[in-house]
């Protein structure tokens, strides 16, 4: 493994040009039509939600990972589910998730908050956990997924178990307090953590250059004394590999290791967001260029032979339970107001609903009501009762 001290990595590619002849080796030939499987699943339920939300059937916003998809889906399967490995997902990561075993389903009532969402309604798009199944809920605020992945891991390391983490963080999230504590203190305890940064250009409109002075974010694996790569994260395959290198050693007591998959975002921030921030012509040049599934297609059918109706019955398959998936949700009732403080704090609620407006209205109307507020009296004697 190369350290990050090493030798300048090339830039990602602007160019389809497949994979390294040598990457993905170890898959079997399933296992790599699978990977395709993830990409498309990721791809297409993204799109069923673009459409949902144009109908304003998604409450909230939506985050599309379109042009990300291999990075996200390759590192996420070289993760052992049998080992009760670890995944700490970001907005980008829908691939990642369905690898670990979120469903379609859980995705689409989720992002409508639907009464039988994952979340019930109360959180929204893909800010949902599975810790039986190896993921789990993301914090939203920036970086602080790395500190709590830290964690979780030291924890992995102190009972002696061989399970492995991994966190992804995204390229503005690095410039963040919790991610430099995390991820020191993932590498002092040498906890078996793999800190995936997602390099995708921009974060919200910031660009790159505008976020850091260093020319490569894996430059800053040095000082933390970790071994990083540089990845075409557009190339599944590639990102496998470094992910699996990774995983190894921190399974076999190596610690951390800080990646650097290079993508790029194609849509905004998110559905809302008009780009108009990006250099003409930058967008169309990828997605011309450098798509990653129209690079995977090329490896599959060249490398592995993979027949046109193999592919078209997988893009078959996942367009079914797309569809039968937002079938269902549809079909979902929307939560109970009730339902609100369920399992939040204590379930049953040990308090009743609304109970801190007691006392305050009370306590308000005899005692603080501010001047301010036009109806006071000037404080005579005996006045302000008259509010409660
Ligand atoms: C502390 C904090 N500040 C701001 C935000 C709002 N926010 C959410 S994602 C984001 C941009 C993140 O960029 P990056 O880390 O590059 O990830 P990307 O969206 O590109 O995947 C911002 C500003 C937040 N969630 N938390
Ligand atoms: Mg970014």
């Amino acid at each position: 493994m190369a350290r990050a001290a090493g030798s300048r990595a090339a830039r990602a590619p602007r160019s389809a040009e497949g994979t390294t002849p040598a990457a993905g080796q170890a898959l079997t030939r399933a296992q790599r039509l699978e990977l395709y499987y993830w990409m498309r699943l990721t791809r297409t339920l993204e799109e069923k939600l673009v459409a949902l939300y144009r109908q304003t059937k998604v409450v909230g916003g939506l985050f599309r990972s379109l042009g990300q998809e291999a990075d996200a889906v390759g590192t996420a399967f070289a993760l052992d589910k049998s080992a009760g490995d670890i995944l700490s997902p970001l907005i980008r990561n829908l691939g990642s998730m369905l690898v670990r075993g979120a469903t379609p389903l859980e995705v689409v009532r989720q992002y409508m908050a639907k009464g039988d969402s994952p979340t019930r309604g109360r959180e929204l798009n893909i800010h949902f956990g599975g810790p039986e199944r190896g993921f789990i809920g993301q914090i939203s605020h920036l970086g602080d997924m790395v500190p709590v992945m830290a964690g979780v891991t030291l924890s992995f390391k102190l009972r002696g178990e061989r399970r492995v983490g991994m966190v992804y963080i995204g390229d503005g999230a690095t410039s963040t307090g919790s991610f430099h504590e995390g991820i020191n203190f993932a590498a002092v305890q040498r906890c078996p953590l793999v800190v995936v940064v997602e390099n995708n250009g921009y974060a919200y409109s910031t660009p790159n250059h505008k976020q850091t002075a260093a020319e490569r974010f894996l430059d800053k694996a040095i000082g933390y004394g970790v071994p990083g790569e540089r990845v075409d994260g557009n190339d599944v395959l590639a990102s496998y590999d470094a992910a699996k290198r990774a995983v190894d050693r921190a399974r076999d007591g190596g610690g951390v290791t800080m990646l650097e998959l290079m993508t790029y975002r194609r849509k905004g921030h998110a559905e809302h967001d008009n780009q108009s921030y990006i250099p003409d012509g930058e967008i169309e040049r990828w997605a011309a260029t450098n798509d990653p599934i129209d690079r995977y297609l090329a490896v599959l059918r060249e490398r592995d032979e993979a027949t046109a109706e193999e592919l078209a019955g997988i893009d078959a398959r996942v367009t079914r339970e797309v569809e039968a998936a937002a079938d269902e949700a549809e079909r979902s009732p929307m939560p109970e107001p009730t339902d609100a403080l369920v399992g939040v704090y204590a379930d049953p609620p040990t308090v009743e609903p609304l109970w801190f407006r007691e006392g305050v209205r009370s306590a308000v109307a005899e005692h603080e009501r501010p001047a301010g507020w036009g109806t006071f009296d000037g404080g005579k004697p005996g006045a302000g009762a008259r509010h409660g």
